[in-house]
């Protein structure tokens, strides 16, 4: 074997290696994506403010919509707090992006031909009723559910309508109205607030 054969062989190795390493290189990043992007779905937040003091934060609520095997949109919904009374208090979605005052956010998110927003009134079946925080004596609280009511990506439950959505932390619990509509029954007073965002 000359010289030139031992270099040009050398070349050949050097080539077979290269393409072998951007193949599996390549394969990787495709998977990567897909992965992620199947994973990931539509997600949003809220960064929830004292209803009496709108620059103190009370906590955060995160979303992720993500489809059933039925392929049913399906929202994931999480919410930590601090700094509230100890004790249960009624969590919605509110039909407006809007917290100053917390009364802005207006009735329960209930979207639809027959939507009937007001907070004592057609509740619990309101699209945007959730469940209960359980706040502890250290006054942190921590609560997940999962909704069908409503979407993050665009439809007719969408929670980004022409006036977007907010979270509303109230002051007491829900009693869920067994005996109807009843003053305060959905929770009373408002706590704390949250405009929903769509992440970037
Ligand atoms: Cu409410």
């Amino acid at each position: 074997m000359t010289l030139g054969n031992k270099a040009q062989n050398g070349l050949t190795y050097s080539v077979i290696i290269c393409s072998l390493l951007l193949f599996i290189v390549g394969n990787v990043n495709a998977r990567n994506s897909k992965g992620d992007n199947s994973r990931k779905g539509v997600r949003a937040s809220a960064i929830l403010y004292s209803c009496d003091d709108p620059t103190e934060s009370k906590g955060f609520a995160t979303l992720r919509e993500k489809r059933s095997e039925e392929g049913v949109k399906e929202v994931d919904v999480m919410i930590k707090v601090s700094g509230l009374p100890e004790g249960k208090h009624a969590v919605h979605i509110h039909e407006t992006a809007a917290c100053e005052p917390c009364g802005a956010a207006g009735g329960h998110f209930d979207p639809g031909l027959y939507g009937f927003t007001s907070p004592d009134g057609n509740h619990p079946y309101h699209s945007g009723d959730l469940i209960n925080i359980n706040v502890k004596k250290n006054g942190k609280g921590m609560m997940k559910t999962v909704t069908s009511r409503v979407t993050l990506s665009d439809g007719p439950l969408s929670l980004f309508d022409e006036d977007g959505s907010a979270f509303i932390i109230h002051v007491d619990p829900d009693s869920y109205c067994p005996e109807g509509e009843e003053a305060g029954c959905a929770g009373g007073a408002r706590a704390a607030c949250g405009i929903i965002e769509l992440d970037s």
